[in-house]
């Protein structure tokens, strides 16, 4: 009950920041961002999202937090599209399963994007498996209204889940993202390996794209190359980076 107050309070003082952390392609070029939420606490510190999504879902309080990071993340992007050096760069926004199936949703996404001038295309949202399950028509048809707008969909934590192949047929997403979870042992397990490669070669099948998460070593990326994942992120590249941090970090790889 302290936290829930305390994170009320800390929502109206402006506390919340979204940290970026980068999304890299085989050449080494950074290509994205996965936005995450941080909350600077005055007295705790930087409180990270284990220590307060779960209650901001329970709540409720995630749909205003939701949405302003949706906003927050859209607003980079408008000041990304301004720099020809970060002008191609995606943006991908968690969204929680409450977020997701609240009625208003898609409307609020479309007054987002309008009120912000961001490009849907550069949009991201990732979703989770569990929120897809849930009455799986109507998900799709959310799905599609996304999709139509231009925005991609890439389907987060992917593996941990309730992974069907049959239902993965018939989700209109555009990447999946391999737990890190999978990735932290790649080298030495070889379930997480066989895993890992599984996921590669579904989304090949499927023409979806592929993220590998938590990837920490170079031996990790290569392993993922010579599977077939080209795209990375991980404290191999950089750890979730406050925004003018994530510009610095984009300039110095060019
Ligand atoms: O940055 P960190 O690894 O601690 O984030 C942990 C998890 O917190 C993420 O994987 C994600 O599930 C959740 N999270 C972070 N930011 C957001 C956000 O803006 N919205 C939602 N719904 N979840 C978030
Ligand atoms: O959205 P998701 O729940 O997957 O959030 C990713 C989380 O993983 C973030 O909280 C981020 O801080 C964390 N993370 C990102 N890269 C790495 C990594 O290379 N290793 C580990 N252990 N955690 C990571
Ligand atoms: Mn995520
Ligand atoms: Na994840």
């Amino acid at each position: 009950a302290k936290l829930e107050a305390d994170l009320r309070q800390g929502w109206q003082n402006k506390e919340l920041v979204l940290h970026y952390q980068p999304q890299v392609s085989s050449d080494g070029q950074v290509v994205g961002a996965e936005a995450l939420m941080r909350w600077q606490h005055p007295e705790r510190g930087m409180v990270m999202p284990h220590e307060f999504v779960p209650l901001a879902e329970e709540t409720g309080l995630i749909l205003p937090l939701g949405r302003w990071a949706l906003q927050s993340a859209c607003m980079q992007l408008v000041v990304w599209s301004k720099h020809p050096e970060t002008a191609r760069l995606s943006v991908a926004v968690n969204v929680s399963a409450r977020q997701f199936h609240h009625p208003d949703f898609v409307q609020e996404v479309l007054d987002v994007l309008k009120y912000t001038g961001a490009d849907p295309k550069r949009l991201k949202l990732e979703l989770t498996e569990g929120l897809l399950v849930e009455d799986m028509e109507s998900t799709v048809a959310r799905m599609v209204e996304l999709k139509q707008i231009g925005i991609g969909l890439s389907l987060d934590d992917f593996g941990t889940g309730y992974s069907s192949l049959s239902y993965l047929k018939s989700l209109p997403l555009d990447q999946l993202k391999i737990d890190q979870s999978f990735i932290r042992d790649v080298l030495v397990d070889a379930n997480d390996a066989a895993i890992a490669c599984a996921i590669v070669s579904l989304s090949k099948i499927l023409g979806l794209s592929v993220i590998a998460e938590g990837v920490e070593t170079e031996a990790q990326r290569a392993f993922l190359l010579s599977h077939g994942c080209k795209t990375y992120q991980g404290f191999l590249y950089a750890p979730p980076l406050p925004a003018e941090r994530f510009r610095e970090y984009v300039h110095e790889r060019l």
